[in-house]
């Protein structure tokens, strides 16, 4: 299953497929944000809770498929935060074929 979605402006938020319920097996989410003035992204995470080493949620710094990888998070996390160097943020999730969880839900802002 695909799903994601293209987010521009100064600043919103998304969350993985049926959160706060388990989200679906076999999923390969692209999440790209953009900040059109150029300036930084900045990510609250509200903890994350995948199968842990089999499910991830992949941070890249950029839209590209081999942007930097700013962290890459499996399992089970508290609420953190994550800036971008530049004014682009790619987030991909993906699950394997068994084993689901909650998932996770973010909200962005575009600072100074
Ligand atoms: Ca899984």
């Amino acid at each position: 299953m695909t799903c994601g979605a293209n987010n521009t402006g100064i600043g919103g938020g998304f969350a993985s497929p049926n959160y706060p319920g388990n989200y679906y097996p076999s999923l390969a989410c692209e999440w790209f944000v953009e900040n059109l003035r150029g300036n930084r992204i900045f990510v609250t995470f509200f903890g994350i809770q995948t199968q842990d080493l089999k499910d991830f949620v992949t941070v890249r710094d950029g839209f590209d498929a081999d942007s930097p990888v700013l962290n890459q998070y499996s399992g089970t996390l508290a609420e953190f935060n994550v800036t971008t160097s530049g004014s682009k943020l790619r987030i991909t999730f993906t699950s394997d074929d068994a084993v689901e969880d909650i998932g996770f839900s973010l909200t962005w802002k575009a600072i100074d």
